[in-house]
């Protein structure tokens, strides 16, 4: 009966019969001479499932990769994704991640993956996406047959076909009373890391359990995308990562606990239903399932370490110590940054860090990045990147005080949209001449991350690096502008596939660490190639952004 199972939540401190609590009673996972180990990372990503398996010099040896449009068309995904009528819900079947699966692991063996060889896998997923697991589907996963096709054996383990994904925007109402019931935005993102946002885990549970409750009665677990990953190789519920599980709404960051607050405005019997997170960054889960050794030929003593989140995979692939800041400058830009002293703000996240919880990670992105700079390369360049670049040197930096913030598309970070440009004495104006106008557009976008990044508590430092990644990470005269306006040297490392990588560092990483107690994350990828410098900040770099940064942080 729904109220007698509502009744018997647990609450914070109660342990559960969790996977990994039976870590400690595990061998240590000696099996493998570390010259012979490989180690394999998994992306389950929006739009494809990658993997890719490095040796222990930390070198590619295979990559493998099924793209869920082209090679599954018959669950009729647009880039991944189905969109529903109402253009605000999105949604993927969890299957067809399994089904991937099922394909990605007969490509790799195709390709040479010897996986008697792996001493250890881990793995990334797309961030907020979630599974709920039909009630008898703990049981399923512990039966796994190896002469049948996981796909086949999972068909009917989803109480929810279609899980939700990151880019579901139909929880406005939800978020909405969250942020009441906790006692407002500031509030939640000082317990959570964020405040409340559509496509946050805690939200999209809350709006099923609202307008599926049988679905949600059905269902006896809830995973991430990340811990979903990690059920299939363990063959049992494996806990949410701490530093995906940032991306709910409903994780303590700082006691690394749900919140029972946030619990409970979601849905009743949520913490049951989650299971306890994982103690421990890059933590060490156990061996993979019984399924995997027979079917593969994965070693019994192979480990999977927790599956975390493609954002914090990312920060793990490119390698960022406290200190560093990442641009990546894709279609829409994202900043990552690893911090010590976090501050949770109203805009950006804080997340516990994938590779060490006691340290976090800053995540910002805006959604205005490339397309902005291509339109206006487009207006005031002749469409030509060497006439931009060109134009930009004509324009000192500072712009002589002039300030542009381009909104084409409704930014996040702040929510906005609009042109809006300002002389040297802040009076609005409605147009600049090309290279003003093309210094504003660079200038005020890398102005605003560097804004967005101290809010949440990054410190630049003479230590700083900002690493560059992402297409326009190509061009240099941009380059120049970020180093100058973070006053840091700028590096670039071309990293394809950082999360895969990252998800491989981080199965090396909980290896070592289940075999030699606290080994650190910089140990253990100390031998991956350097990020190579791209420039220096000029020497007045500081004094000519002063005042241009204040204002900027003013207008975010
Ligand atoms: C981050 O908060 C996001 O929603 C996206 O970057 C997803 O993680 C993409 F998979």
């Amino acid at each position: 009966m729904e109220g007698a199972e509502y009744a018997s939540d647990m609450r914070e401190g109660e342990v559960l019969s969790d996977p990994e609590s039976a870590v400690a009673d595990k061998p240590k996972p000696m099996a493998f001479e570390e010259k012979d180990a490989v180690y394999l990372g998994f992306d389950f990503s929006t739009q494809q499932v990658k993997a890719l398996a490095i040796d222990c010099n930390l070198k590619v040896i295979c990559e493998a990769s099924v793209l869920f449009d082209r090679e599954l068309p018959e669950f009729r995904t647009h880039g991944g994704v189905n969109h529903g009528a109402d253009s605000l819900t999105a949604t993927a079947p969890a299957i067809m991640w399994v089904k991937a699966l099922d394909m990605l692991m007969d490509k790799l063996r195709v390709n040479g993956l010897d996986f008697s060889r792996v001493a250890a896998l881990s793995g990334a997923g797309q961030q907020h996406g979630s599974v709920f697991w039909r009630t008898g589907a703990g049981a399923t996963l512990r039966a796994l047959q190896p002469d049948q096709f996981l796909h086949q054996q999972l068909e009917s383990a989803f109480s929810v076909r279609n899980s939700p994904v990151w880019m579901d925007s139909s929880t406005a109402e939800q978020c909405r009373r969250l942020e009441e019931y906790v006692g407002g935005p500031q509030k939640l993102a000082d317990i959570t890391g964020s405040r409340a946002y559509e496509r946050f885990t805690g939200n999209q549970i809350s709006k099923l359990h609202q307008v599926n409750p049988e679905a949600y009665k059905n269902t006896e677990r809830i995973s991430l995308v990340s811990s979903f990953g990690a059920s299939l190789f363990l063959c049992e519920y494996a806990g949410i990562d701490l530093s995906d599980g940032s991306g709910m709404n409903l994780l303590d960051i700082r006691k690394h606990d749900w919140d029972q607050h946030c619990l409970d405005a979601c849905a009743p019997g949520l913490r049951s239903r989650l299971g306890a997170p994982l103690a421990s960054a890059a933590r060490w889960l156990g061996a993979v399932g019984p399924f995997w050794v027979e079917r593969y030929g994965l070693e019994p003593e192979c480990g999977v370490v927790g599956f975390t989140g493609d954002n914090p995979a990312s920060l793990a692939g490119l390698r960022l110590r406290p200190g560093d800041l990442a641009l990546s400058l894709g279609t829409s830009d994202t900043v990552f940054a690893c911090l010590e002293r976090p501050q949770p703000a109203l805009q950006g996240h804080i997340f516990v860090s994938p590779a060490s919880a006691d340290r976090y990670m800053a995540l910002i992105c805006f959604k205005n990045g490339s397309l902005t700079r291509e339109k206006y390369r487009d207006l005031c360049a002749d469409g030509s990147w060497d006439t931009f670049n060109q134009l930009l040197a004509t324009a000192p930096s500072g712009n002589l005080g002039n300030l542009g913030i381009y909104w084409g598309e409704q930014e996040i970070s702040p929510r906005g949209v609009g042109t809006h440009r300002r002389d040297p004495e802040g009076r609005p104006v409605e147009a600049f001449d090309k290279h003003t106008e093309l210094r504003a557009v660079v200038e005020g976008q890398l102005l605003a991350k560097r804004a967005h990044a101290e809010r949440l508590g990054f410190e630049i430092g003479p230590e700083t690096r900002v690493l560059a990644t992402g297409g326009a990470s190509k061009n240099l005269a941009l380059l120049q502008i970020a180093a100058d306006v973070f006053n840091s040297s700028v590096y670039t490392h071309d990293v394809a596939n950082s999360a895969c990588l990252g998800a491989a560092y981080l199965a090396r990483l909980g290896r070592a660490r289940q075999a030699a107690g606290d080994t650190s994350f910089e140990a253990v990828t100390a031998a991956a190639e350097p990020f190579q410098l791209a420039c220096r900040p000029r020497p007045d770099a500081q004094q000519r952004y002063a005042a241009l940064e204040a204002e900027v942080a003013g207008a975010q």
